[in-house]
């Protein structure tokens, strides 16, 4: 049985960086996708961390993707920066136009970013958060893969669809929260089936469209369905319309990777907003939204969205990323250390 190591953060940002280099990505797009990996990893989101490294290596050896692409950036609006990612990864097309999307931010007090033909297979809090740090109040949405059954559909058509916002706050860590709105992520199902277990009641069908809580069913020609009936369905068309029709993208029910058996990265569109929250504000934003936490904790929350990442950050910050001693071999012999 396998023991657990714990390896600092930059030990293993530095190996997956390795591992992607080594699986054809340009140095400036391991080095991204490899950082938000393995802070996926620190702050405990397990479905976007190490696990999610074969998808990648699979879509570049599958010639899904192409690692080294150089993303066009163009400035179409005082307010908007449209970006093609030339069949990449989204994390570089996103970092190559962050300079002008947060100027056009600063200088207009609300600005959006659309990203097409782009690959994106991490979470999206790690997209969001630091926005938040500078002050500004952020919302992001992605589409992909035809994986969910819209409310009262027969057939996928939706991607699992996450959507994050962030906001400051005062004195603390950003407000952020991030979700699919799928009942579970692909990455959950996935993991579920690794592990044998079941998935709850009411997230997926199989591929004769009856309930199912066999997660290789869902994975096996089957689907997931949306969180919250009519009401996540309708948050995920949205997503399809900002992440495809707006961006200028594919709808996920449009992407078709047959042509390259093992492909795991949704070929997606992302829509970024960025606003600053205290241009013309009557009261100091961050403050603002002190007044509604303190109140969240009057009335007895004890958890809001994005503490436990926060606690898994600093736990391990400290201590160490927690990591299986047969994945961190394994993960040495892909980088070919
Ligand atoms: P979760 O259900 O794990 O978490 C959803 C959000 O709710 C998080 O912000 C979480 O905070 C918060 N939360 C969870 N439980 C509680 C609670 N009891 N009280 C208060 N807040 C709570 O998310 P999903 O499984 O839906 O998604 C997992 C990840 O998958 C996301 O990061 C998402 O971006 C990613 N994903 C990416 C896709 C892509 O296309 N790239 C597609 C689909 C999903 P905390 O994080 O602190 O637990
Ligand atoms: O877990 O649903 C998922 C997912 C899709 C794309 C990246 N993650």
């Amino acid at each position: 049985m396998s023991g657990t190591v714990h390896i600092a953060f930059e030990e293993l940002s530095a190996l997956l960086r390795d591992i992607l280099a080594a699986h054809g990505c340009r140095p400036e797009v391991a080095a991204c996708i490899a950082e938000t990996c393995a802070i996926a990893e620190r702050d405990g989101a397990h479905s976007h961390g190490v696990f999610r490294i074969d998808g990648y290596i699979a879509s570049l050896e599958a010639g899904w993707v192409d690692g080294q692409a150089v993303p066009v950036v163009e400035d179409v609006a005082p307010g908007q920066v449209r970006v093609d990612a030339m069949n990449g990864f989204t994390l570089p097309a996103t970092a190559a136009a962050r300079e002008l999307f947060v100027a056009k931010a600063r200088r207009t007090g609300l600005a959006t970013l659309l990203v097409r033909n782009s690959h994106h297979l991490s979470a999206v809090w790690p997209d969001v958060e630091p926005f938040a740090r500078e002050g500004f109040v952020a919302l992001s949405m992605i589409n992909s893969m035809a994986y969910v059954v819209p409310h009262g559909g027969r057939d996928a058509v939706y991607g699992t669809n996450p959507i994050a916002f962030a906001a400051p706050r005062s004195g603390q860590n950003p407000l952020v929260f991030d979700f699919a709105t799928s009942a579970l992520s692909h990455g959950d199902v996935q993991i579920a089936a690794r592990e044998g277990k079941d998935l709850p009641a009411g997230s997926g069908v199989d591929a004769q469209g009856q309930p199912t809580t066999d997660p290789q069913a869902v994975l096996d020609g089957g689907a997931l369905l949306t969180f919250g009936g009519h009401k996540g369905s309708a948050l995920a068309l949205m997503i399809e319309v900002m992440g495809a029709a707006l961006t200028g993208g594919k709808f996920s029910f449009e992407v078709d990777w047959s042509d390259h058996p093992g492909a795991a990265t949704p070929h997606t569109g992302q829509f970024f907003l960025l606003i600053d929250p205290d241009r013309g504000a009557t009261r100091p934003f961050a403050e603002r939204v002190e007044t509604l936490v303190r109140q969240l904790h009057a009335t007895g929350v004890e958890r809001l969205p994005g503490e436990r990442r926060y606690a898994n950050r600093r736990h391990n910050s400290l201590k160490g990323i927690p990591i299986a001693t047969d994945q961190l071999a394994r993960l040495r012999s892909l980088a070919g250390r």
